[in-house]
């Protein structure tokens, strides 16, 4: 029993180490909250791997995001366009609260952009603007994303524009988005990067 009882306090105590670690200022970010529906689109692409998923506080959803971008270099040979995806959570309740933000695995390459707001509502759906398969050129996989709000505004991230618009994601099914993981390209060292490659979102009720 007192090994059992030791145990349990140790992975409390890790549990905690890595839970103040990861949220920073915010320790109440649970990766175990439960979800009604997830978002897939059908044109991300394979490379790498999923990472973690990453959810909203308990009682908040995803009310805008912000990218990670390498802007496209014409005198650069590899270019890795989008990089990361934050979703910034907020409590309908509470409108005047900090955002809570959250992310799942990001790549090294580019610069946190402005972050974008629904004037109302929550993040409803998304589409991801990708670059196909290029043989032995250059490839960047996915570049850009864009998210309806509640009443069908559209959000569009400051990515960049190699690849095309693929389909939308159904809508979400309860209030909105409120969760993320992200399928990351681990660096390539000479080899040709890719960084982000298909993301997957979660909605609550
Ligand atoms: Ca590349
Ligand atoms: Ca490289």
């Amino acid at each position: 029993m007192h090994h059992f009882l030791s145990i349990v306090f140790l992975l409390l105590a890790i549990g905690l180490h890595v839970s103040v670690q990861s949220t920073g200022k915010r320790s109440e970010r649970s990766t175990h909250r439960s979800y009604k529906s997830s978002l897939t689109v059908g044109n991300g692409m394979y490379l790498g791997s999923w990472g973690f998923t990453d959810m909203c506080p308990s009682g908040t959803y995803a009310v805008g995001f912000s990218l990670k971008v390498e802007e496209t270099s014409f005198f650069r040979y590899d270019n890795t366009a989008l990089n990361g995806i934050r979703l910034h959570c907020g409590n309908p309740l509470i409108p005047d609260e900090a955002y809570v933000t959250i992310e799942s695995r990001v790549s090294k390459w580019g610069k946190w952009t402005d972050m974008k707001l629904c004037p109302s509502g929550f993040l409803k759906a998304f589409q991801l603007r990708v670059e196909s398969s290029q043989g032995r050129g250059d490839e960047t996989a996915a570049n850009n994303i864009r998210f309806k709000c509640i009443e069908d505004l559209v959000l569009q991230g400051d990515g960049t524009d190699r690849g095309e618009w693929g389909e939308w994601s159904p809508k979400c099914e309860g209030m909105g988005i409120c969760g993320i993981k992200t399928r990351i390209q681990e660096p390539q060292g000479s080899g040709d990067d890719t960084a982000l490659n298909d993301v997957e979102m979660f909605c609550c009720a």
